[in-house]
């Protein structure tokens, strides 16, 4: 018999269905182009964005990619706040001056996004530096892809906060897709474990989606960063199951045809963080946790 999930873990596994459940409310709103910016939807990141939210403190500061959907519904918590900033409306959570592929949300400590592959690891480690010098508690996250680390800052960043022991983790999302090319259509592999090896750096590596180990293994990463005053790498292998952002030059809109009328799940793979929890909580309570999230965000998005 599955044994019964305590209050957290409820908790965890509800943010992950919102997470899927707002997405899907976008992409739907993607398929009907309602959104005037480049929106890039995250199907496929939600268990590595709930448990980076949860793990972080008030004092832990986020730094993110383009692909930051997943991540700014974590930390506002709601669907409106992030589909308003999506309209460029002024009830949106950057009053609508930032958008999509640029939203920061300081007050729940998303320091930063940026479209620009690379540029936001300076930034992270010059915040990492700052409470460094300052004294400050916790520390920094920030966010890369498998196409962004290719970029010089990658490599800089991970020499130069070694270097001076900053308090950070580099996530790395591979999702082995980079606008329209996978990593062997267009480059060599990087073994990012020796890379970090080379220099120092502990090294995790995250696979297959399950909230509660993802959950865990950031908890000793961000002890390992702050007692041991290093950054930290990870690499979490994932899909993002949308493919890159609507009509981008050699993929179909929508090539899946992910529809919500056919259900949370996407994909009945691993890919699928939804359906990982499927198998792991059992139908009944997969069930259960669907029609409260159907029900308590069916009115959010007109
Ligand atoms: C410096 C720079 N070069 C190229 C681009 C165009 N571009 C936007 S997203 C993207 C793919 C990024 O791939 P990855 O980092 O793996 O993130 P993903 O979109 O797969 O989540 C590219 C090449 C850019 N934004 N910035």
């Amino acid at each position: 018999m599955r044994k019964a999930l305590t209050d957290q873990e409820r908790q965890l596994v509800l943010e992950v269905f919102r997470l899927r459940y707002w997405q899907h409310r976008m992409n739907e709103d993607l398929k009907k182009k309602k959104f005037k910016i480049p929106i890039h939807v995250a199907i496929g990141h939600e268990a590595l964005a709930a448990a980076v939210s949860r793990v972080m403190l008030k004092e832990d500061q986020l730094v993110l990619t383009h692909r930051n959907m997943a991540y700014n519904l974590a930390r506002a918590g709601t669907l409106e706040e992030v589909y308003a900033e999506y309209q460029l409306s002024p009830a949106g959570a950057a009053g609508g001056k930032l958008g999509s592929m640029n939203l920061a949300d300081r007050k729940r400590g998303v320091v930063y996004s940026s479209s620009v592959l690379g540029n936001n690891i300076p930034v992270a480690c010059g915040l990492a530096l700052a409470k460094q010098v300052k004294r400050d508690p916790g520390f920094v996250i920030v966010l890369t892809g498998d196409g962004a680390m290719e970029e010089g800052p990658f490599y800089e960043g991970l020499v130069f906060s070694k270097t001076i022991r900053l308090r950070m983790l580099i996530l790395v999302e591979n999702n082995d897709m980079s606008m329209s090319s996978t990593i062997s259509q267009r480059r060599c592999d990087i073994d990012v474990q020796a890379l970090c090896g080379s220099v120092g750096i502990p090294f995790r590596a995250l696979r297959g989606n399950d909230p509660f180990e993802y959950l865990s293994a950031l908890r000793a990463v961000r002890s390992l960063a702050l007692e041991q005053e290093t950054p930290v790498c990870m690499e979490a292998q994932l899909g993002s199951i949308n493919q890159h952002a609507g009509p981008t030059p050699g993929w179909p809109t929508d090539p899946k045809n992910i529809s919500l009328e056919r259900g949370l799940v996407v994909e009945e793979t691993d890919r699928d963080p939804l359906f990982v929890l499927k198998q792991r909580i059992g139908e009944e309570l997969f069930e259960e946790f669907s029609n409260q999230v159907l029900s308590e965000s069916g009115s959010m998005v007109s």
